[in-house]
């Protein structure tokens, strides 16, 4: 069986302030038999990892270079995201890939970069509109998990995080259907390329997921649980997301 997650991403928001979010958080998480995990901004990492302290919840970064240390003015290394208290990266989150123009390859790499420092890695794939609409979702999505997701990946050093394009912070979510689609496409490659382990790796469904909409999501076929953005940043909007796993 498989250990349902509920990430939340708090993107480029999030104040020493917001860290209370964090101790709202953890009765809902105490009382889940899931995994409850926030990547946070960088900056928060240390001091949430100390608020989380004892609780059920992990933190994450949203992001890693490729490289252990050296001459990356303003990037931050997979090793000083474990070092300050991360268990997770995300790692081609559709931002980064279109904001920073990463590649599958240069996000397996980050995700290798993830796994020599212990940190499981949350790989990021999905559409765009135009690809949707053009009929290319099995393709676009089969090629980003092949080629962004490396040979070492196992069920317990990756998760992976479904999330079309054009559902992220729009309040469009696909249809349960088309959900369970793609999750049932992504099992069927994860169990061809890593045999029986394949269906060890959580997968989650990303883009838009709230409070009223959970429940039927996490009743899909093959979805493992949500990574969620906007909905994770109060308490109030994520416990109910923890609590319809
Ligand atoms: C998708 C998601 C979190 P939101 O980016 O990764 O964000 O839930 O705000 O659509």
């Amino acid at each position: 069986m498989r250990r349902k997650l509920a990430a939340g991403n708090w993107k480029m928001n999030g104040l020493a302030a917001d860290l209370a979010e964090l101790d709202a958080m953890k009765p809902a998480a105490a009382t889940r038999q899931t995994d409850v995990l926030i990547c946070t901004p960088a900056t928060l990492i240390s001091r949430a990892a100390e608020a989380v302290s004892g609780s059920a919840i992990a933190i994450g970064g949203q992001d890693c270079h490729v490289n252990a240390s050296g001459a990356h003015t303003g990037d931050i290394s997979a090793a000083m995201l474990a070092d300050s208290g991360a268990g997770y990266v995300i790692t081609g989150h559709s931002e980064r890939r279109v904001d920073h123009g990463e590649t599958d390859a240069v996000i397996a790499a980050k995700s290798e970069a993830g796994y020599a420092n212990d940190l499981i890695a949350v790989i990021c794939i999905g559409e765009s509109l135009e690809e949707r609409e053009g009929g290319q979702t099995l393709d676009v999505v089969g090629t980003q998990l092949k080629n962004s997701t490396p040979d070492a990946a196992t069920g317990a050093n990756t998760v992976i995080a479904y999330e079309p394009v054009w559902a992220i912070g729009t309040g469009k979510v696909p249809t349960l259907e088309q959900i369970a689609e793609v999750h049932d496409f992504i099992r069927a490659k994860l169990v061809e390329r890593f045999g029986e382990d394949g269906n060890a790796f959580r997968v989650l469904y990303g883009g838009s997921v709230k409070p009223s909409n959970a429940q039927d999501i996490f009743a899909v076929s093959n979805v493992d649980g949500a990574l969620v953005g906007g909905a994770s940043l109060k308490a109030s909007d994520f416990n109910a997301i923890i609590e319809a796993l």
